[in-house]
């Protein structure tokens, strides 16, 4: 009875640390936070870009921008770079063999407890790039990449750079050196896996796939294995005139079914699962189990090399199970190039059975290559319904005209859309304008409603990545050259006319990140998740998810941890689940659709509408594995507390189990009982257990982890 009487406090506390953390509860007036949200100032390495971004070829090639950008289980963040270089070149990117790109750099991102991030340096940096050698594993740059089962990313694909074929310097007899020749960007086979630690992280190499693959897509099949299509073997001087039409599969399971990538092995599909498709192509595993091309991609080769485009306008699935594609209609517009492509939520039938799955469309140019210069603002939903069949319905139009930005599935499903340009950047680069203002698509009410603009341009190349407390980590911008010419030159920089004139995009690429803090986190005291969940949760279960808000909660949702590039992210998905409250908390069913619920990692968040918003609020969200036993094989990966920046801890963080005289870990720091005491102020405290604010830093209250610090029971 003792202990029951001190939780009634403890929800009040709870409460009132969500309403500081969640801004304050000042009811919001219209056009505020609540509507638009906010952008965070931009943040960079060594706080070099802080407050601008880099201004010239030096600054520009300081640090790697993030191309691709993935979040990691154990609350770390790792991301690399993708035309490492080009800027500093002399020479227009076509004719200079030999000169460009040493090989993307990457980085591995955390935040402290005061939110103040550290970038890391993974060995090696390059992922083990040695163009030219013998163990040559080319650049990083354009390939795709998945979470693995056991925490670990898989970078799958990317570029080989090797002289085409004009070799100026070998038909002058040495007269010419530079430039000297025609580039090549091969398709590269590479599987490089990254295993995050403290000091960095690490890349090792994996099983080679069948086919060099430039711009790939990689997707996690139902089953836990990965399968990849598309991409090109060579790009400029492509004599096939096809992208790669062979499709296969990775199986990193060991024969006794052990979780195993570094062992494991790509096996090509065969005849029948060949297919042709645009780079990057967008694909999605749906609820049937297959994976849908849904008709959107990199519509380009630069120089229109695939003969067969012409088949990239019909959306189609491969079946794992039969290893066919099958045909399956075509969208409103057809063929979409660097549009917004995201599944919408995924919602359970009175039954609790998942049979139709929807796609939202925004944004792109129109038609395959040469297709539309100028961005559209149109939109579509295609719906593959319970028998299978498509429908394409037009959507509302985008409150901007907008090319290649990214989707990102926010924290209540609905997805928000950052970043991008407004004419496609690849057919003349140079001549677009940034589109900073940030949107939201509203699934209930089927409307674009636009948000806070960043700060900063972020066009070709862009990313954004949804973070555990529901706002979005946005980065990336590594534009081609000024109409594919030199950088810099004895001229100068052919971007020069963009940076210094400020008619175009900055030109140069911008290493910072900003955080968008979406307008679901200004709407109130936020519900809180109070415990985190053990093990896996298997598919066709219910599990127990500890909030004291159970009463008011009306949304629980998984969210796919995110893993992007080119502004595509295969495996993002939200799955609203059925759910009943509960004392203590809310039972959520997790589906039985192993298609639905891709094995995996993901973020789960309680949502409500509180008095007087238009619109819901979210809890933080909790890392969870989804899947079985026999799926995971085995694999395990830290699940670490949620530590991001400008928030040190989630509204409650309950550390159970907490003796006198032990320490407690509480994501990259350590507590030691010595501070608990010292710089703690008790919350609740009755006799030797109860509840403990610890003040970090300089953020106090407002950003305090509370512990649960009980007596020890022996
Ligand atoms: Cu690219």
């Amino acid at each position: 009875m003792h202990r029951r009487r001190a939780l009634v406090p403890l929800a009040a506390v709870l409460a009132l640390l969500g309403t500081l953390i969640a801004g304050g509860s000042v009811p919001a007036a219209a056009d505020d936070l609540s509507t638009t949200g906010q952008f965070l100032p931009a943040f960079s390495e060594n706080g070099d870009f802080d407050s601008a971004p880099p201004a010239n070829v030096s600054e520009s090639t300081r640090y790697p921008t993030a191309v691709s950008l993935v979040a990691m289980p154990n609350g770390k963040y790792v991301y690399w770079n993708g035309l490492e270089n080009l800027e500093s070149d002399g020479y227009p990117l076509a004719t200079d063999a030999n000169r460009i790109s040493p090989g993307s750099r990457s980085r591995q991102l955390a935040f402290d407890v005061n939110g103040a991030p550290t970038f890391q340096v993974p060995t090696p940096e390059d992922a083990g790039e040695d163009p030219g050698s013998e163990n040559d594993q080319g650049d990083l740059f354009c390939a795709d990449q998945r979470i693995l089962l056991d925490g670990t990313v898989a970078a799958i694909g990317g570029t080989v750079w090797k002289p085409g074929p004009v070799d100026l310097v070998a038909l002058s007899g040495g007269a010419v050196t530079e430039p000297q020749g025609t580039t090549e960007l091969y398709g590269n086979n590479a599987t490089r896996i990254f295993r995050s630690d403290a000091s960095g992280g690490t890349w090792t190499p994996a099983d080679r796939m069948n086919y060099g693959r430039w711009y790939p897509a990689v997707v996690t099949l139902r089953d836990g294995r990965l399968f990849v299509a598309g991409g090109v073997k060579q790009l400029l001087y492509n004599d096939s005139g096809l992208n790669v039409h062979q499709t296969e599969i990775f199986d990193p399971y060991d024969g006794d079914g052990v979780y195993a990538p570094a062992q494991g092995s790509w096996t090509e599909n065969g005849a029948s699962g060949e297919t042709s498709l645009p780079l990057f192509p967008r694909m999605h595993v749906i609820h049937d189990g297959t994976v849908l091309y849904d008709g959107v991609g990199q519509m380009w080769g630069p120089f229109g090399q695939a003969v067969d485009e012409a088949l990239w306008n019909v959306v189609k699935s491969y079946d794992p199970a039969s290893n066919a594609w099958t045909d399956r209609g075509v969208g409103s517009f057809g063929a979409l190039s660097g549009a917004v492509s995201v599944l919408l939520p995924f919602t359970p039938d009175a039954n609790g059975d998942y049979n139709s799955s929807a796609i939202l469309h925004a944004g792109g140019v129109l038609g395959t290559s040469p297709g539309g210069f100028f961005a559209t603002d149109l939109s579509e939903t295609l719906t593959i319904g319970s028998d299978g069949s498509l429908t394409a319905a037009p959507g509302p139009q985008l409150n901007n005209r907008r090319w290649y930005s990214q989707g990102v599935i926010g924290a209540t499903g609905d997805p928000l859309i950052f970043s991008g340009a407004d004419k496609d950047e690849v057919i003349a680069p140079g001549l677009e304008s940034a589109v900073r203002q940030a949107e939201m698509y509203d699934v209930a009410s089927n409307t674009f409603v636009p948000l806070a603009s960043a700060a900063r341009e972020r066009t070709y190349h862009n990313s954004a990545i949804l973070l555990a407390d529901g706002r979005i980590l946005v980065g990336g911008h590594a534009p081609i050259n000024t109409l594919y010419g030199p950088g810099e030159s004895a001229l100068g920089t052919s971007n020069d006319l963009h940076n210094n004139t400020g008619l175009t995009a900055n030109n140069l690429k911008d290493s910072s990140f900003e955080i968008f803090s979406p307008p679901y986190l200004h709407r109130g005291a936020r519900p809180a998740i109070t415990a985190n969940v053990s093990g896996i949760m298997e598919w066709g279960s219910d599990r127990l998810i500890s909030t004291p808000d159970a009463a008011s909660i009306d949304k629980a949702i998984l969210v796919k941890m995110p893993a992007t590039t080119h502004v595509t992210d295969p495996d993002a998905r939200a799955i609203e689940l059925p759910f009943v409250a509960e004392t203590g908390g809310v039972r959520v069913t997790v589906p039985s659709n192993e298609a639905v619920a891709i094995p995996g990692y993901y973020y789960l968040f309680l949502s409500r509408t509180n008095a007087g918003y238009d619109g819901p609020t979210v809890s933080n969200g909790i890392v969870v594995r989804v899947g079985d036993e026999a799926v995971f094989g085995g694999a395990s990966a830290e699940i670490a507390p949620v530590q991001l920046p400008g928030q040190t801890m989630s509204a409650a963080l309950p550390v159970s189990g907490v003796s006198k005289g032990t320490s407690v870990a509480i994501g990259s720091a350590v507590v030691e009982p010595a501070s608990m005491r010292a710089s703690s102020n008790p919350v609740r405290s009755s006799g030797r257990g109860g509840m403990f604010a610890v003040a970090t830093g300089t953020i106090l209250a407002a950003a305090g982890a509370l512990l649960r610090r009980r007596r020890a029971t022996a």
